[in-house]
């Protein structure tokens, strides 16, 4: 028997995805509410609140475009912002948008079931509170779940434990603190140089080096600020061009093609600019192992410039993997933050962490006394958070329908879940680019597609088996020769114990994708099932 749904849609997570979602919706009048484990808005950036935590994209281009008045009245003050303007922004976005009062915070779902006898989704929050909804709708983060490593006895450590991805809002006083870092992806890399001024003591545990471009963070130029603003839609449609979403300075000479000199010489200008358009400086660089050793060898010789020590300059030098192969970080004085006396540098590839004592971490060789151990250790990406709660549709469930990795239809939705989206879920370019513009492409795609049905009549809308299978084929066949299969990296789910290995993001850029989506929307949905009838794939 078919009933009423309590809503329309439940959007699940009040990030940058939550919040333009409910906006979007409450502009077509369709009714929804969200849920979010934090206390307050903002995701990702309303937990990882640790010190130099901030975004490592320009963030006149990582905000969102959707409202000309919004862009013009913000302000951003730095090059790469910090976490607290950025969650300040997101919460003047709830404000500004009233979209607080439909956000029930503090409160996880735990669970989601789609039921075809009622056609609709039943939602279980860890409250034990249950809302029914025609549709709903992950808006739950790439980088939102994980937990500490499995290193043993971490509960015989007597000092305090913290992750950067959970830092306790009132901070953590490191003063005179012997403190142990582990992980140096983006998190370590940022935190490390802070802690490194305050600890009296710093052990960073180090399992692999990471390739560190300087971010150049500084206060925002003014000029700069002042042109995005007069253009800022001419801006975005130019970003949606491009492979990343971000406007670079991408180069178009093959690193294969050009002498040493002009190879140095090009990338020192990008070096001495900062960020990530340095790793745009060729066309190949990304896809040719060639191309890329070159520009790498260019970031190894800057870790034996930077680090007075050849020893721990040379523990510092990614080696084994392609430069991109796994997410650079941007720093500031990372590498030089070695020099100092109070830094000592571990090689825990070398000298594996064995368990952690009541005083600190115990090596192979060595004990190492601690008052503060600080995990970096990154996210259980893409997947994790999706699978983190019960996911069934008749009681069919996700983790089965995933237990070889993930599978989707453009990476919004799932074959078997029907009335369910996934905002930049796995499938989609998501993390390997400007996030907030791809969660503005599939937020508008989403909304779309609600008023599509809307318009029709129609109630149920489901990826099919055969469109999924497609698309799983493509995303593959992209990833399968990339750079990207020659790391271990959570790209690739190799982070996480068990995890099913495979490159999970869609690498044909952020325009082709767009592309990808406008055509399945504008051939009425085609790869769908809407309502009984199948809208067949274009060929
Ligand atoms: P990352 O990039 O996944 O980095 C995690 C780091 O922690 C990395 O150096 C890992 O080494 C290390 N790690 C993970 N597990 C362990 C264990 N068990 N023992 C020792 N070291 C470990 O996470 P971040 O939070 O830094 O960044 C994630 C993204 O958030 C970032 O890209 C931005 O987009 C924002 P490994 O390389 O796996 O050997």
């Amino acid at each position: 028997m078919k009933s009423i749904p309590d809503h329309e849609v439940v959007v699940i997570g009040a990030g940058f995805a939550g919040l333009y979602m409910l906006h979007r919706l409450k502009t077509a009048g369709i009714d929804a509410v969200g849920f979010e484990r934090g206390a307050e808005v903002g995701g990702v950036w309303f937990w990882n609140r640790y010190p130099g935590a901030r975004c490592d994209l320009e963030s006149l281009q990582y905000s969102f475009s959707f409202d000309d008045d919004l862009r013009q009245d913000w302000t951003w003050t730095e090059r790469f912002s910090p976490q607290e303007e950025i969650q300040r922004y997101l919460s003047h976005v709830a404000d500004r948008f009233d979209l607080r009062s439909r956000i029930s915070f503090s409160t996880a779902v735990v669970e989601a079931k789609w039921s075809s006898a009622t056609n609709s989704w039943t939602v279980r929050t860890d409250s034990g509170r249950t809302v029914t909804a025609h549709h709903v709708i992950m808006a739950t983060g790439a980088l939102s779940t994980g937990g500490l490593p499995p290193i043993a006895d971490i509960d015989r450590f007597e000092g305090n434990i913290v992750r950067t991805a959970t830092w306790p809002a009132a901070g953590i006083d490191l003063a005179g603190k012997k403190v142990g870092v582990i992980g140096t992806g983006s998190s370590g890399v940022q935190v490390i140089p802070l802690v490194s001024e305050i600890a009296q003591e710093l052990v960073v545990f180090q399992r692999t080096p990471a390739f560190c471009l300087p971010a150049k963070n500084a206060t925002m130029d003014a000029g700069r600020q002042t042109y995005f603003k007069d253009n800022h839609r001419a801006l975005r449609q130019e970003a949606r061009k491009t492979r990343v979403g971000m406007l670079y300075d991408y180069g178009t000479r093959s690193a294969l093609e050009v002498t040493q000199k002009e190879l140095e010489d090009e990338l020192e200008r990008r070096w001495q600019i900062g960020g990530t358009n340095f790793m745009y400086a060729f066309n190949d660089s990304s896809i040719d192992e060639r191309a890329n050793a070159r520009v790498a060898d260019f970031v190894r010789g800057k870790i034996r410039d930077a680090v007075d020590d050849p020893h721990i300059a040379d523990m510092l030098t990614p080696r084994n993997f392609p430069l991109g192969a796994k997410r650079v970080t941007l720093g500031t004085n990372y590498y030089e933050t070695f020099n100092r006396s109070n830094v000592t540098l571990v090689d825990i590839t070398a000298d594996p962490i064995v368990r952690l004592t009541a005083r600190g971490v115990l090596t192979q060789t060595q004990q190492h006394d601690l008052d503060i151990i600080i995990f970096a250790t990154g996210f259980d990406a893409l997947s994790g958070a999706l699978l983190a709660m019960e996911v069934s549709a008749d009681g069919k469930s996700l983790r089965d329908h995933w237990a070889q990795g993930p599978r989707s239809y453009l990476g919004l939705t799932i074959a078997g879940f029907p009335n369910m989206f996934v905002i930049t879920g796995p499938g989609a370019p998501s993390v390997l680019g400007n996030m907030v513009l791809s969660i503005e492409q599939d937020v508008d795609w989403i909304a779309e597609c609600l008023l599509f049905l809307r318009e029709r009549g129609a109630s149920r809308i489901e990826a099919s088996t055969e469109a999924e299978a497609k698309w799983c084929d493509h995303v593959q066949s992209l990833a399968k020769n990339s750079l990207f299969t020659k790391a271990d990296s959570w790209y690739t789910g190799a982070n996480i114990p068990g995890k099913p290995r495979q490159v999970m993001p869609y690498l044909g850029g952020i325009a082709r994708y767009i592309e990808e989506c406008r055509e399945v929307a504008e051939g009425g949905y085609l790869g769908f099932v809407v309502d009984e009838k199948y809208i067949e794939l274009a060929e």
